[in-house]
């Protein structure tokens, strides 16, 4: 398995792996059946066969019924894996896990809305449970960890990790469907809000097919403010890729296991008692999803139309008990009981049961001896993310004999081709297919066979695990080019084909980023090539808060317009500096004497006098209420009397004063009316820049970098990503000429 950059790998699932069961023994552990243990646990097992990895064994967090606690830690490591117990309080565990979990999203996600029950205490619950989660993995967790969180019990998880580790790497993996956002709306605004950013906590969001990475985004779009380009959300400061990855199974290991003496043997015994019928065969968790009702009905529609199959033909059904305390599945199970009873009534003789029903769960040697014993696998479900069990049936057929019959709502059948796709509601076709696959010539079963097999041989479970960890090293790795929800191609021609151009850029955050000494920020080189390229054909502002003597440094050479100190100064290219604001300087003393009582009261922070505004700084500050301060600070000097109106700035790690007349938006508005423009474009990053973005025509290109509220109308993830734009730009002008 990859691991590569990571240092540990830490799985969050609802579950431990395990439950502990009482024998004569004493507490024995007993591995749970499912399809995440399935897969997590032949990661674990093979990653205990390569020596680099057993030194560093797989961590679980999940749930553990309370008898766990009266197991010795050590008894929950071992060379592979060690497992960390989530207590949780039983009402809270109930109201998350029954109510919320598995009686609202299993439900709703599965296309189930009727059985959704929507109660706000188990909402609460389920926020208090994923709090428990993040408790314990808080305790754990050690810088270059990398989480992985698992499916629908944990969706705020992700989020919560983020705001109490924000450096940490985070994966989320989605078990089941994710459906149409219209079941999403059915979800009251604030919960399905609190899930969706939840989710979006990772920085990697894994669904089993491209149907759901596309319901996803369209709730994503639908119910948040968040862009989704290219398979990404882009959030304020950073984004998720949001992508498909198919879980599967360990095929080596259902191949050779398949082969082993005790499946042999117990193949042999079920043949020899089911009297060398034709086998059909299917095994499901208790579920409405499993769509166990509607496969009874297509056999015995079956058996009604070919009566010529009766005695020579057997069905054998696993139930496997599940969530049987809730109301829907003890009714499911009613019903399936009461069906296969009356099937067989109808149909069977003293010799013949067609159908031999069991509600219990499998060993492994059983499971393996029933699938590779079968002639027909029968997997009918209405909805399910994936289906592991059809993946397994195919993974045991060494011998390339049996047919699958699969329901199209399982996400197995957008990879399993050559399995006979049903409708599972359609019990004719279902009959159909039954007698297709019975009567299917041996050649025709081996041509299907061999290619889903071929195909499940590469992509197992180790692809599935190997590509989701890739996808996070490479978030890790590459940054994404850009990160807009500007659409780059209109915003390239409308540039491109316009005769009169305006760019008006601000400096700090969005030319140059931000840095520790406001001395030291500089623009990159690439970036000046690009302004220094742009400003042959255009009229390129930098309008900024910092004074003249700063800026015409650092853009020397270049012909661009500079604007200073938020407006009061202006320079044209090849022409000497203008003052705009012709204010009195009355006003400068009562604001000088407040802030040096703030500059002197605290260390790290200093005045910094420009020729007309006075500027607090406080980016160096450690003490821990310095935004308190900051706030502080800007509502006295709001009370500063002064005989020309001013206007007090709290900026970015600045609280600044200068006279209101003068403004970013003034001069760039006027600036603006100057020419007849037929492209503006405005960037910036900071409170002043809105200024700009308010006053400027409003077919004006305007974008925000970063995050927080904006009158702009597009927005760039990031400072790097101006760079970006501005490169773009200038190889627009390139390809045009
Ligand atoms: C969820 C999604 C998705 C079952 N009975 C026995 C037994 N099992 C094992 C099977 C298989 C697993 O349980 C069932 O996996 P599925 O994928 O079919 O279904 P869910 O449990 O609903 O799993 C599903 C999956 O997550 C993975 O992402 O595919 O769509 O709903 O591995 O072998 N194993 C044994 N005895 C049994 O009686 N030993």
């Amino acid at each position: 398995m990859n691991k590569s950059s990571f240092n540990r790998l830490i799985i969050v699932a609802y579950r431990l792996p395990f439950t502990l069961q009482q024998s004569d023994s004493g507490l024995t552990l007993k591995q749970n059946s499912g399809g995440l243990v399935s897969a997590v646990l032949s990661m674990a097992e093979r990653a205990g066969h390569s020596t680099a990895d057993a030194a560093m064994p797989i961590h679980w967090v999940g749930h553990a019924e309370p008898v766990f606690r009266e197991i010795d830690a050590a008894e929950l490591a071992n060379s592979t894996f060690v497992a960390h117990p989530v207590f949780l309080d039983e009402a809270v565990n109930r109201g998350f896990y029954e109510g919320f979990s598995n009686n609202l999203l299993w439900p709703l996600f599965h296309y189930f809305p009727s059985y959704a029950s929507f109660q706000e205490a188990d909402f609460q619950h389920y926020q208090q449970a994923n709090a428990r989660f993040l408790e314990e993995l808080a305790a754990l967790i050690q810088p270059g960890d990398l989480i992985w969180i698992h499916d629908f019990q944990l969706m705020l998880l992700p989020e919560l990790v983020r705001q109490a580790l924000p450096q940490c790497t985070i994966g989320y993996f989605f078990h089941i469907p994710f459906p149409n956002h219209e079941m999403i709306r059915l979800l009251p605004r604030v919960w399905r809000q609190t899930l969706l950013q939840g989710v979006l906590g990772a920085d990697v969001v894994g669904f089993h097919t491209a149907d759901y990475v596309q319901h996803f985004f369209q709730s994503v779009a639908e119910f948040t403010t968040f862009p989704v380009i290219d398979k990404r959300v882009i959030l304020p400061n950073r984004s998720v890729v949001v992508s498909d990855f198919a879980i599967s199974v360990d095929f080596a290991k259902f191949d050779s296991t398949s082969q082993e003496p005790a499946v042999v043997e117990t193949r042999q015994q079920y043949q020899t008692l089911l009297r060398h019928n034709q086998l059909i065969f299917s095994v499901d968790r208790l579920d409405y999803t499993k769509g166990i009702s509607y496969r009874l009905q297509g056999y015995e529609l079956f058996l009604i139309r070919h009566p010529e199959w009766h005695d020579r033909v057997t069905f054998v059904m696993t139930v496997v008990p599940s969530r049987d305390k809730i109301g829907h599945y003890q009714e499911l199970k009613r019903e399936i009981e009461e069906t296969v009873g009356r099937i067989n009534g109808l149909f069977g003789t003293i010799g013949w049961r067609p159908i031999v029903y069991s509600y219990t769960s499998l060993t492994f040697t059983e499971l393996l001896a029933l699938y590779t014993a079968c002639n027909v696998a029968l997997i009918t479900p209405v909805r399910d993310g994936m289906n592991l069990v059809c993946k397994e049936f195919i993974a045991s057929r060494h011998d390339e004999q049996g047919v699958l019959i699969l329901s199209e709502l399982a996400g197995a059948a957008k990879e399993l081709h050559n399995a006979l796709i049903i409708n599972p509601t359609d019990t004719q076709e279902v009959a159909d297919a039954i007698h297709q696959s019975l009567t299917m010539p041996v050649q025709e079963q081996r041509t299907r066979m061999r290619q889903m097999r071929h195909h499940l041989q590469n992509h197992n479970v180790f692809r599935w695990n190997h590509d989701f960890l890739q996808a996070i090293n490479q978030t890790q790795q590459h940054r994404p080019e850009m990160e807009t929800d500007l659409s780059l191609p209109a915003f390239l021609r409308s540039f491109s084909e316009a005769d009169r151009r305006l760019l008006l850029l601000d400096f700090d955050g969005t030319l140059a980023p931000i840095v520790d000494h406001p001395a030291d920020a500089r623009p990159s080189p690439a970036l000046c090539q690009a302004l220094g390229e742009l400003a042959g054909s255009s009229d390129v502002v930098v309008i900024s808060g910092r004074n003249r003597a700063f800026l015409e440094t650092i853009f020397t050479g270049i012909p661009l317009y500079l604007v200073a100190e938020h407006g009061a100064f202006l320079k044209k290219p090849d022409q000497a500096w203008e003052r705009l604001d012709l204010t009195t300087d009355n006003w400068l003393e009562p604001v000088r004497a407040v802030m040096q009582q703030y500059a002197a009261r605290t260390d790290g922070t200093f005045v910094e006098e420009k020729e007309t505004a006075l500027v607090w700084h406080y980016r160096l500050a450690k003490a821990g209420d310095i935004e308190v301060q900051a706030t502080q600070l800007a509502a006295t000097l709001r009370g500063v009397g002064s005989d020309v109106p001013l206007t007090v700035i709290q900026g970015n790690k600045v609280v600044e004063v200068k006279p209101a007349r003068h403004s970013k938006g003034t001069v760039a508005l006027s600036l603006a009316e100057q020419k007849p423009y037929t492209f503006i474009v405005s960037i910036g990053d900071d409170t002043t820049d809105e200024d700009m973005f308010s006053q400027l025509p409003n077919w004006s290109y305007t974008l925000k970098v970063g995050a927080g509220p904006s009158f702009a109308r597009y927005r760039l993830a990031h400072q790097r990503d101006v760079e970006t734009l501005l490169q773009k730009l200038s190889e627009t002008l390139v390809s045009a000429s």
